[in-house]
């Protein structure tokens, strides 16, 4: 079986920050899970390179645009090789592949009636790359609806794309799908956004816009979005209707700021060229300093590279997936970041880790006993992993780290009331080898949200897995017994206020 996950192309005007991280984490959270479930996964990631906004962010450092693209593109590279991040394809919209299918679309779209020119006279945000209806403007003081910011006043030729002929499509596409769209709300939401009735799209702009050339008689730059919304195809290998067979994507992941783009463009730019939709839109919530979003625009974004400096790459992750349920906002502090690094790893898993592996070395020189495990223990191992099973497959990260953690809070209360280090031989080892089994279980059960916290895990217990091939099964239970564990490490030290 196949699993086609996406995120967002990040605009690179700037440095990526918590807001993009929290996206790509959680793609690739759900990359590693559906690898670990035996699927051929395929995740795609990348930049968004065209526009004026990148342009003008090129000229502000004094560099050409080619050598900034080329340079941010890197820095985007670097933050998810650092996040442990697993894509299958980065994706530039630069790249010429990704051009020629813009061009091709865009052409196709013109031969079948879709695309045509007209006029365009109205507003648009640059720092959104969006145009804006008349009826959300107050003409006296013009400004973005979205981020409140001085629109620009357009008047030009352009070509458009039919989107008000899909209006009706899309209602009756989403009422046969009602679970597209997630969280529900959000289906909703769009579903009374279209009803209030659709205009064509201009998907074009001058040509001295930073962008890809149309392949229209005059010379236009291609509309940023169309371009962007394009790379889930070309990603895809897309050509003459056709792609690999990934296509369609099972989950596209985005924040709620895109939604309107990803769950109604994109869609009739589907429907247009005949091709399947994708099965789960999820549209996630943002991360806000205060009360306002967390944007590079606004000035207020926390750079991931302290986190991860003071947390590491696994208490960055642990704490994006953990702390909001998937489609909420989430307000950052660092305190909430400090007190739940020191009460889930550092207390809760570390001392469950290390409490183990100590008795394991005091009371059995360091050899992991026979893996007698009680029916109880081996029925709440099932349990967990089929209650993960159903929230990963709802994209619920936080509950599926609930469901871990339960399991964590188990083994240590068992060590708590059974007492190993002070307990007849016979029981203490009992007790080690359910905890031991149920570290075992944990170090699988973590690895989409939390590898490196694994792969230190695995050491520890003397247990090589190779990454492609870890699965989601008790048969590392097999492995266990009589290993020597390993030298012991402090999986996560508590941070102080
Ligand atoms: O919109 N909280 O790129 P972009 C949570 N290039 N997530 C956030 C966030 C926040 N405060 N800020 C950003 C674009 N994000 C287009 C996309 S796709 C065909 C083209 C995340 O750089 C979230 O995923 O502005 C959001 O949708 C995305 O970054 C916007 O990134």
């Amino acid at each position: 079986m196949k699993f086609f996950v996406t995120t967002p192309i990040y605009y690179i005007n700037a440095k990526p920050h918590i807001g993009h991280c929290y996206t790509t984490i959680a793609a690739d959270c759900l990359a590693k899970y559906h690898r670990m479930t035996g699927k051929d996964v395929f995740f795609l990631t990348g930049t968004d390179e065209h526009g004026d906004k990148i342009a003008q962010a090129a000229k502000e450092k004094g560099v050409v645009v080619e050598d900034f693209i080329n340079e941010m593109a890197e820095v985007f590279k670097k933050m998810w090789e650092k996040l442990d991040i697993s894509y299958s394809r980065f994706i530039r919209t630069t790249e010429k592949e990704h051009k020629d299918t813009v061009r091709n679309v865009f052409k196709k779209l013109m031969d079948n009636g879709d695309i045509y020119l007209g006029e365009y006279s109205g507003y648009y945000c640059v720092p959104c790359e969006c145009f804006i209806p008349k009826a959300k403007i107050d003409e006296k003081n013009p400004m973005c609806p979205d981020c409140r910011r001085p629109v620009k006043i357009l008047k030009e030729k352009s070509y458009f794309f039919r989107l008000s002929k899909y209006a009706k499509p899309l209602i009756e596409y989403l009422d046969s799908n009602p679970n597209i769209i997630q969280p529900a709300f959000r289906q909703d939401e769009v579903k009374n956004f279209i009803l209030q009735g659709l205009n064509d799209l201009s998907v074009t702009r001058p040509n001295t816009v930073w962008g890809i050339e149309s392949p229209t008689p005059e010379k236009y730059s291609v509309y940023v979005w169309f371009d962007a919304l394009l790379n889930y195809l070309t990603g895809a290998e897309y050509s003459d209707g056709k792609t690999n067979t990934f296509w369609p994507p099972d989950v596209q992941l985005l924040g709620k700021d895109i939604l309107r783009f990803h769950a109604i463009i994109w869609p009739a730019m589907l429907m247009a060229l005949g091709m399947e939709l994708p099965g789960k839109i999820f549209a996630h919530g943002w991360w806000t300093v205060g009360k306002e979003k967390m944007s590079k625009s606004k000035g207020n974004v926390i750079d991931p590279a302290y986190l991860i400096e003071r947390f590491g790459t696994d208490g960055f992750r642990y704490f994006l997936l953990s702390e909001v349920p998937f489609g909420l906002d989430g307000e950052y502090s660092e305190e909430k970041f400090i007190k739940r690094f020191n009460s889930d790893l550092a207390n809760d898993l570390g001392n469950l880790t290390n409490r183990t592996l100590n008795l394991v070395e005091k009371l059995l020189n360091g050899f992991i006993p026979d893996m007698f495990i009680s029916s109880q223990m081996e029925k709440l191992f099932d349990r967990t992993i089929a209650n993960v099973d159903k929230f990963m497959n709802c994209v619920a990260f936080s509950e599926a780290l609930n469901e871990i953690w339960k399991l964590i809070s188990e083994l240590n209360r068992l060590l708590d009331t059974e007492k190993p280090w002070s307990a007849p031989f016979q029981s203490a080892k009992q007790t080690i080898a359910q905890c031991i089994s149920g570290i075992g279980m944990i170090s699988l059960l973590i690895y989409p949200a939390m590898p490196a916290t694994s792969r230190k895990i695995w050491k520890m217990l003397d247990i090589e897995i190779q990454e492609d091939k870890v699965s989601l099964s008790k048969e590392i239970l097999n492995f266990l017994s009589g290993r020597k564990t390993g030298k012991r490490e402090i999986l996560f030290m508590r941070v102080k206020t």
